[in-house]
């Protein structure tokens, strides 16, 4: 027994009488959790604009794009001209917006597709923010302004054949020479790599026949050496360009390296925004799953009665709300975190591994809502469901992002 009861004091009494005679809120299931109400006018506002653009643009173009994987060039610059990409980079004609805001595009084109999302991230997170962060004025006038307006394509080779989990055991070398610098080895499984026209590439440097740090270069397609074929039918992502690049003798000038860039941080720099941003986007894939199923549950009939009148059939969609509410307020936190500038990795880690997790989850049990018309890419759930399956792949794995939480926990490396 308390010694003293929370009812006499007087503030604990008037709130619970406030409590018992409340008229509640009303449910809005599409924001359970009024997460508009902690966004600044601002955020709603380019949210509303890109979900005007992806719902009116890229929503009707995506199944046919998935089923010849036919990635449109077209549509980066459509996104360039809303300002889009590189949207959190203040200066080179980008719109310099918040990390929130950032998030919330991304989550409107992953509720398309999220093939169109990584279009998207590669360009403004592993493109223009490399240039960005450890590039030189003069790389930055050459290549922002045409990249934020979706003019050039960018991607970002950071995996090898051998090498994906671990890129610190990379072979791709940059050897130092009079003249510069020459690059030999390859990528695969590139976002963007058969469509770019400029290509950030990570490289272990070789100077004086001692292997140094890994860095950055940009080589521009058409250089002597490069080339970039697709790689056809993949089973996911099918409305996004994966590719791989093949680097024979490709010979650059000295300012073609990222000056700035310098040992496997620089890269794992530009996985913690694009991470950041995934872990936004697959929310507005779940959430896309979750108004389709609800959708459909309402207007089919079995044994006379609407599927939604079935209690299994409501766990699911009760389950998969609660996912998506939950992860995306806290992807909201770590965006406002970010923005003061009190993130770390070890926080995106946990929200890119809880929400693409969350996501294949409770996608994949949405797609039972349809029964046999789960089989129908008219139905865009099984879509979602298999570029799920990639979105909690690239980037780092779930595993690979449990052991980055696993030692951030226990300050133990698991890796090895
Ligand atoms: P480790 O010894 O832990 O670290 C090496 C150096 O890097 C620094 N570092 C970071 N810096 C900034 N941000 C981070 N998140 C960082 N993580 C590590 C670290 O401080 C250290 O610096 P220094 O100065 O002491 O040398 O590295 P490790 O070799 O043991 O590897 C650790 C591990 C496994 C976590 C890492 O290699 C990893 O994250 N692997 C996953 C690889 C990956 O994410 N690849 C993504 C490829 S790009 C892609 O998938 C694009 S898909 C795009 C789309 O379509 O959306
Ligand atoms: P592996 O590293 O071989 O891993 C295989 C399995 O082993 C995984 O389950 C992994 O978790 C597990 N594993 C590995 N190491 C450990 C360990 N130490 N402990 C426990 N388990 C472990 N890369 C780029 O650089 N740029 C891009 O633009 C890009 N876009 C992509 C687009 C698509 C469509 C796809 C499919 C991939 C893309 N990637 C890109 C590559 C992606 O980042 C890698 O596939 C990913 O990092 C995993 O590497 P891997 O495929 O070599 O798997």
């Amino acid at each position: 027994m308390l010694s003293r009861s929370l009812l006499r004091v007087p503030a604990a009494r008037s709130i619970l009488g406030r409590r018992s005679m409340a008229k509640f809120a009303d449910y809005d299931w599409e924001d359970p959790l009024r997460m508009k109400t902690l966004l600044t006018e601002e955020e709603n506002a380019i949210q509303e604009t890109a979900k005007e653009y992806c719902q009116a643009h890229l929503q009707p173009r995506v199944v046919e794009a998935a089923r010849t994987e036919g990635f449109d060039p077209k549509i980066m610059r459509e996104m360039g001209e809303l300002g889009l990409l590189g949207a959190t980079i203040k200066t080179h004609g980008c719109a310099g917006v918040s990390s929130v805001a950032y998030g919330l595009i991304a989550r409107e084109v992953e509720r398309v597709d999220s093939g169109y999302r990584s279009a998207m991230s590669v360009q403004s997170s592993l493109v223009m923010h490399p240039i960005n962060e450890f590039g030189t004025e003069e790389q930055k006038d050459k290549y922002l302004p045409s990249l934020a307006k979706g003019e050039i394509i960018g991607c970002f080779g950071l995996t090898e054949p051998n090498h994906g989990s671990d890129p610190s055991s990379m072979e791709t070398t940059a050897t130092k020479t009079p003249h510069g610098w020459v690059l030999n080895g390859s990528k695969t499984w590139i976002t963007n790599s058969p469509v770019a026209d400029l290509f950030v590439v990570w490289a272990r440097t070789v100077e004086n026949g001692e292997k140094g740090k890994i860095r950055g270069f940009l080589v521009e397609k058409g250089t002597p050496g490069l080339s970039a074929p697709a790689i056809k039918n993949k089973l996911a992502l099918r409305a996004s360009i994966t590719g791989s690049i093949f680097m024979e003798d490709v010979k650059l000038g000295p300012d073609a390296l990222l000056p700035k860039s310098g040992g496997l941080g620089s890269p794992f720099s530009c996985l913690n925004n694009a991470r950041y941003g995934i872990s936004w986007g697959v929310m507005g894939a779940l959430e896309d799953c979750i108004a389709r199923a609800r959708d459909y549950s309402l207007e089919r009939k079995q044994f006379d009665r609407p599927l939604a009148s079935f209690q299994l059939v409501q766990k699911k969609l009760a389950d998969a709300l609660t996912a998506s509410t939950v992860g995306l307020l806290g992807s909201l936190q770590l965006g406002r975190l970010k923005d003061e500038g009190k993130w770390s990795p070890d926080m995106v880690s946990m929200m890119k591994r809880n929400n693409c997790d969350m996501a294949l989850q409770h996608s994949r049990s949405l797609l039972d809502v349809l029964g046999g018309n789960a089989c129908s890419d008219e139905y865009h759930i099984g879509r979602h469901v298999v570029n799920l399956q990639i979105a909690r792949t690239y980037e780092g794995t779930h595993d690979i992002h449990t052991l980055i939480i696993g030692k951030a926990i226990t300050g133990v490396q698991a890796f090895q």
